[in-house]
This record gives C-alpha cells, structure tokens and sequence, in this order.
C-alpha cells in the first residue's frame, strides 16, 4: 500500500511528537512512523526538567495547558558539596527558570494533541528502512499488522533515539562520531513520598553523585552514581534511601516503596552531520548527553526549533537555506549543550582517588562555585537553557 505525506518522522518520541505538532500548526502535514506501542511508549520514565524555552516551543505548539497548571517553577538549584551546601539562583543571575514537569506527561499531551486533531501515529512499526534518502521523493517503508507499507514523502525526520535506523541511514563515509563513555551509571528510584527539598540538589559526596528531584509535591524522582557492573537486585529501596541520605546529607527523606528504579549508563555522543540529502536527524539520534545538565531532552526540542522552521521556510516561502544550514545551526547549540553536561558530570561525580591532584582540583571548582557570581551565572545560563 503507497501513501504519500510532505514529512514522514521516524519515531514518536518528544522529538517526533513535537516536530509533528509544529509543523501542524504551520499547515504542514506529517506521518509518525514508531516500532513500539502508544503505552510502552508513554509509560517511559525519562527526563524531568524543561528549559524556558523549551516551555516556549509547548507554548507554540498549543500542548502547554497542563504544564502550566500541573509544572512547577524553580528559581534555582542546590549544590551539596561534603562542606556546605549553596544556591544557584537563576531568577537573580539571569533572569530565568526551569519547569519540573515529566517527560512521560510531556508525551502523553503531545500524543493525545496528535491524536485528537493531527493525524495518524502509525504504532508497532517494524522493518523500518529510509529509502532514497537524496531523492526527491525519499521514501519509509516498514511493516505494520503483517502487510508491507510504503511512504512516499517530501523530507524525512529521523527521531528514533540513539538505536534508531535513520543515524545508520547516512553513509559512514560522510559520518563522524564524538563519543566519552563514563566509567559508572545512574541508579533512579521513583517514588510516591513529599520532596525532601522544595528545588533540585545536585550533590558530589565522597560515596559518589546524588540528585534529589521530583515530578509532583507527592512523588519525588532520585539518582545515586553507581558502579556500571552493578544490579539492581543489589539495591533494596531501603539500601538506596540509606545512601541517599548519606549522599544529599539531607535528614528529611520521606521514605516509601519505589514505583520504578533502573540503572543506565551515561555517555556524551554526536554524530556529525545532522542531515543527509532529504533526511534530518533530531534528538537522541545524532546526539547523547549525560543527564546530569539536564539537557537531552530539551536538546531534541531545541533541534525540532531548527527543523520545523526550515521546513516551514521551504513550504511557505520556497526557500531552502535554512534547511541547507539546518546541521551546522543545530550543533553549534548541540556542542555547547554536551560542554555544559560533561562539565557537570566531571565536577559532581567521583572520578578521582580521595587523595589525587584531580580530586583537590574538583574540591577547588566547587568551592569557587560556591563563591563566584560569575561562575555562577555561567551555570545558570547554560541549566536555565542558551538561546535558539
Ligand atoms: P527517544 O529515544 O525518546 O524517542 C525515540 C523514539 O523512536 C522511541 O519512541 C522509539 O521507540 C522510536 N524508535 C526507535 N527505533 C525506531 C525505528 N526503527 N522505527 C520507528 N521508531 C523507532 N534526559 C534528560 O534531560 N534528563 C533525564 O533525566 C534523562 N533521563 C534519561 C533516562 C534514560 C533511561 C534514557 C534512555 C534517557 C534519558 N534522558 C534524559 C534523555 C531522554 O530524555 C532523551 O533526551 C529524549 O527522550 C530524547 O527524545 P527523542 O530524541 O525523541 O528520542
Ligand atoms: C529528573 O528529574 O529526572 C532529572 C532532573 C535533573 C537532571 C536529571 C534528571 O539533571
């Protein structure tokens, strides 16, 4: 069966869904194409804080209704150090905050505006393939319900993650890869108990990293470092309510049983360049960051700024310049995005021997942190988001 669309996107992901509902609202058509299904795919627990302006593109996008009833505001964060703790506050520095809202709630307003008004998420997907990428008419073809589909389209999106088929789509002659795989992981637990804290803290203790977040005033989202061989059977809830304690220094954790806790590793990873004849990359498919910056998902939503506005300029206007320069303009906002995470991760994580050069130098960044405006403000103006 061929069918025909003006963008065919590749994944219904916060970079697919998002890109879709733009364009939408631009009067562009699109076809998501996704290898899972809609409750694997909104039962995902993932990111949880959104930069001002990736509020703004929700804001474009009509989806942002919840958000901003449900979302909750923050001035700033906490730094715990194994000396004191301190404030960085972004409405004072730089006149800006982030939204703690999940990702999973995130994709479920963006499916259900997909659903409601814009057009059809093609669901459990499988033998994906892009084909003709430098045509004119590239094409997605993939199997759904047993019966072989083909999609004739305009442009192609890849949005399908890290393991996705659009990144390997481009020739490896003409690809180039950035990667720093770091030596432990992030064990998240979420829980239904209060906060112990009003914002985020962010703790570098000598047992290793510690985050304290949320989703809601009743359901709290927390992360210990930990050794990349380690299971989670190895972690009982009352194991890593210990830790964390001991970690956040923090005396006020309301305990309670975990909904979800996973151990994934972290990386920094792009893949140069974003874009291949008709086909462009967005999101977790060119470009990996540690969450320790808080940047992976607001990274797919700033890339969907770029593409949409590209597209949108070559429907409305016939003009293609912006899509010719679309990789160049995305990863120069994409490499300051990975600095900014594999600063955080480097400065908050135990790296080091207690007693190393490279500890003191860690001990010395965060003390200057703890008294410099201007590194401050540094950290703020990347966390609270660069500009577009
Ligand atoms: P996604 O991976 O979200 O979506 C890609 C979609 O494509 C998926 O639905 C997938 O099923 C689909 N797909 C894959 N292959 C396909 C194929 N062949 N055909 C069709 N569809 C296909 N970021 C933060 O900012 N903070 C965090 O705390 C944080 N925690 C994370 C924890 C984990 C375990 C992971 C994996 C990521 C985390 N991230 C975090 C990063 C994450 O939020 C991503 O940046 C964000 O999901 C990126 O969105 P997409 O680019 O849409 O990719
Ligand atoms: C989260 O709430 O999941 C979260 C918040 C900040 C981060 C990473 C994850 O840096």
């Amino acid at each position: 069966m061929k069918d025909r669309t003006q963008v065919g996107i590749v994944g219904a992901g916060p970079a697919g869904l998002l890109l879709a509902r733009l364009l939408k609202v631009h009067g562009v058509e699109s076809v998501i194409v996704e290898a899972r299904s809609r409750k694997y795919v909104e039962d995902r627990i993932r990111a949880g804080v959104l930069e001002q302006g990736t509020v703004g593109l929700l804001e474009e996008a009509g989806v942002a209704e919840r958000l901003h009833r449900e979302g909750l505001v923050h001035d700033g964060v906490e730094i715990g150090t194994d000396r004191r703790r301190f404030r960085i506050d972004f409405r004072e520095l730089v006149g800006k905050t982030v939204t703690v809202y999940g990702q999973t709630e995130l994709t479920r307003d963006l499916i259900a505006a997909r659903l409601a008004s814009d057009g059809p998420i093609i669901w459990e997907a499988s033998d994906v393939a892009i084909g003709d990428p430098t045509s004119s008419q590239p094409r997605l073809t993939f199997q759904v319900a047993g019966e072989r589909r083909e999609l004739i389209c305009d442009f192609i999106a890849g949005c399908d993650g890290f393991h996705g088929i659009s990144r390997p789509t481009l020739p490896e002659s003409i690809r180039s890869t950035y990667e720093r795989v770091y030596p432990f992981g992030w064990l998240g637990i979420l829980a239904d108990v209060p906060p112990c804290s009003p914002e985020l803290i962010y703790a570098s203790h000598d047992h290793g990293f510690a985050l304290a977040s949320m989703r809601s005033p009743t359901r709290s989202r927390y992360y210990l470092e930990c050794d990349l061989d380690e299971k989670i059977e190895e972690w009982p809830d009352a194991r890593i309510w210990d830790e964390l304690e001991v970690r956040l220094g923090s005396p006020n954790i309301v305990r309670g049983p975990s909904i979800e806790k996973s151990i994934a590793p972290l990386r920094s990873f792009v893949s140069t360049p974003m874009q291949y004849g008709r086909l462009f990359l967005a999101g977790d498919a060119a470009h990996i960051v540690p969450p320790t910056g808080a940047k992976g998902l607001n990274l797919a939503a700033s890339d969907v700024h770029y593409l949409c506005r590209a597209l949108v300029a070559h429907y409305k206007t016939n003009n293609d310049e912006l899509l010719g320069a679309y990789s160049d303009t995305a990863l120069a906002r994409v490499w300051k995005a990975e600095r900014f995470s594999w600063w955080m991760t480097t400065l908050l994580h135990k790296l080091h021997a207690p007693e190393s050069f490279e500890r003191q130098m860690q001990i010395a960044e965060l003390e200057y942190l703890a008294s410099s405006r201007a590194a401050q403000s540094m950290l703020a103006e990347n966390y609270v988001g660069l500009p577009f």
